[in-house]
């Protein structure tokens, strides 16, 4: 399996072996001295003198008993059947480069590992199953894809053997490379995680149907629903980090005014990168109008003192779980009238939906509790005609709202996206839940129907919150919300 999963390995095996080498047959079946353009002597040469590295005192990762009631969980939920969730493979960018590389949530969420063409394999076994990760093993240096593949480790690095791999996640674990082999012998009841890998799809393509295997996906978001504390302390790191990417960019606005958005995006992403894995969505640093372009992520357009910028990005943690934090910001420091008098609408919706956020509640209830605050603003401005309950009824408001209140946040941003409605939209809060609370106001820039000064204004403040057992936290409460404060805590930050 391993030659099929990557396209790229063949033109770095000619790399190594030189512009010569004819490389459409796989490595391994390939006998010792017919590698054109590498010589026996270097061929034998390259077989030894490599030390032994294998780890031998290494410690389960922090939430392997997580990981370990996770997939109890989920054994519990499918009796008999064999299980089979994919990490994904490598994608292409362009030619020979690949995007980097991010394990599917499930396969993650199940292992807490993050390689590239694992499988974890739940088998049916007893009462229960017993599981097994397969993944890519060590290199082999005697038949050469050490060096000579493009998966081998002279080129990716070093992997952790298979060995290894059992002490860290605390599942034994196999050669993946047998693995679609196995599955396509194998007999009885089985059931994929989809849309990730190819090649161990199409090896239980005559065995598994759409409708079993969409049960599994959907059992796999609505089990992340209520985190653990695990989760809930990983979140709060994401978000510590994002506190931190915010007042980086604060500090540096006047070379952003300098530049353009990018200078945002780029100094936040520092922060992901040095603290986190990655940015877990791409960063929208929207100056002056574009705040009005829900998902602006070019990010290319100019930073101009007397205009806000609207920052809404997240730093992932190392083990995937995201924040989603959105602050709009005077990008001179002050707030006009107008704007503030926007913001501070927007503000008091956040606050109602805030308070809406409580165990026991519906999910719907912070929303509606947010809309009606921004819809009667945008009544006694006189945007749009009362009473409120007519605009709420008739949804006119959502000219200018334009989208939810808020997500359940966790290893995705908008996390939880296959549990069915009855669970998630048409659910009720439950402790452990953790969700983003993020109403905003957006006057287009061509909006004819708003007064002029109105328009290419556009405000949304967004927080992460956590639904506790007597009512919320607010996780990013590290970051101020009140106008007054946000001004307050730009200039300390300015010097
Ligand atoms: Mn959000």
């Amino acid at each position: 399996m391993a030659e099929e999963l990557n396209p790229a390995v063949s033109d770095l095996a000619a790399d190594a072996a030189g512009p010569e080498t004819e490389t459409e047959e796989p490595i391994k079946q390939r006998k010792n001295g017919l590698y054109p353009g590498v010589s026996d002597e270097l061929g034998e040469n390259m077989k030894s003198g490599w030390a032994d590295t294998e780890l031998r005192d290494l410690e389960p990762i922090a939430q392997a008993a997580e990981t370990a009631a996770r997939r109890a969980a989920l054994s519990a939920r499918f009796p008999g059947e064999r299980l089979v969730i994919p990490a994904g493979n490598l994608k292409t960018r362009s030619n020979d480069t690949e995007y980097s590389f991010r394990a599917s949530v499930e396969y993650a969420y199940l292992t807490g590992n993050q390689t590239e063409d694992g499988v974890l394999v739940l088998e049916p076994r007893g009462e229960g199953h017993t599981a097994t990760i397969y993944l890519l093993p060590r290199s082999n240096r005697e038949n050469g894809e050490f060096w000579l593949n493009g998966q081998g480790e002279l080129w990716v690095g070093r992997r952790h053997s298979l060995t290894e791999a059992e002490k860290l996640y605390g599942i034994p674990a196999s050669d993946v490379r047998e693995l679609a082999d196995a599955l396509r012998e194998a007999t009885g009841p089985v059931r994929v995680v989809r849309g990730y890998d190819a090649g161990i799809e199409a090896a239980l393509a005559d065995k598994v149907t759409a409708e079993h295997d969409e049960e599994l996906r959907v059992f796999l978001s609505e089990a992340r629903l209520v985190k653990d504390d695990f989760e809930i302390g990983e979140l709060q790191k994401a978000v510590d980090s994002t506190v931190r990417g915010f007042e980086d960019v604060v500090k540096v606005l006047d070379k952003a005014e300098a530049t353009s958005e990018r200078y945002i995006e780029g100094t936040f992403f520092l922060r992901a990168r040095v603290e986190g894995n990655d940015v877990g969505y791409g960063s929208i640093c929207a100056a002056g109008p574009h705040a009005c372009t829900l998902h602006w992520v070019r990010n290319d357009g100019p930073v101009r003192s007397g205009d806000l910028l609207l920052l809404d990005a997240g730093v992932e943690t190392h083990t995937y779980y995201t924040a989603d934090v959105t602050r709009t910001l005077p990008i001179n420091g002050r707030y006009s009238e107008l704007q503030k008098k926007i913001y501070d609408a927007v503000y008091d919706a956040q606050e109602a939906g805030i308070a809406a956020v409580k165990p026991g509640a519906k999910y719907r209830d912070f929303h509606d509790a947010s809309q009606r605050v921004l819809a009667e603003r945008l009544v006694e401005w006189g945007l749009v005609e009362g009473p409120v309950e007519r605009v709420l009824e008739l949804g006119l408001q959502r000219r200018w709202t334009l989208h939810g209140t808020g997500h359940m946040l966790g290893m995705d941003v908008h996390d939880c996206a296959a549990a069915r409605v009855e669970s998630y939209v048409d659910g009720t809060l439950e402790p452990g839940m953790v969700l983003t609370v993020e109403p905003g106001l957006y006057f287009q820039a061509d909006d004819l129907t708003v007064p002029e000064e109105y328009r290419g204004i556009g405000v949304r403040i967004e927080d992460d919150i956590l639904v506790t057992a007597d009512g919320n936290r607010n996780l990013s409460a590290g970051l101020p919300r009140r106008s007054d404060e946000v001004e307050e805590w730009m200039a300390a930050l300015k010097g």
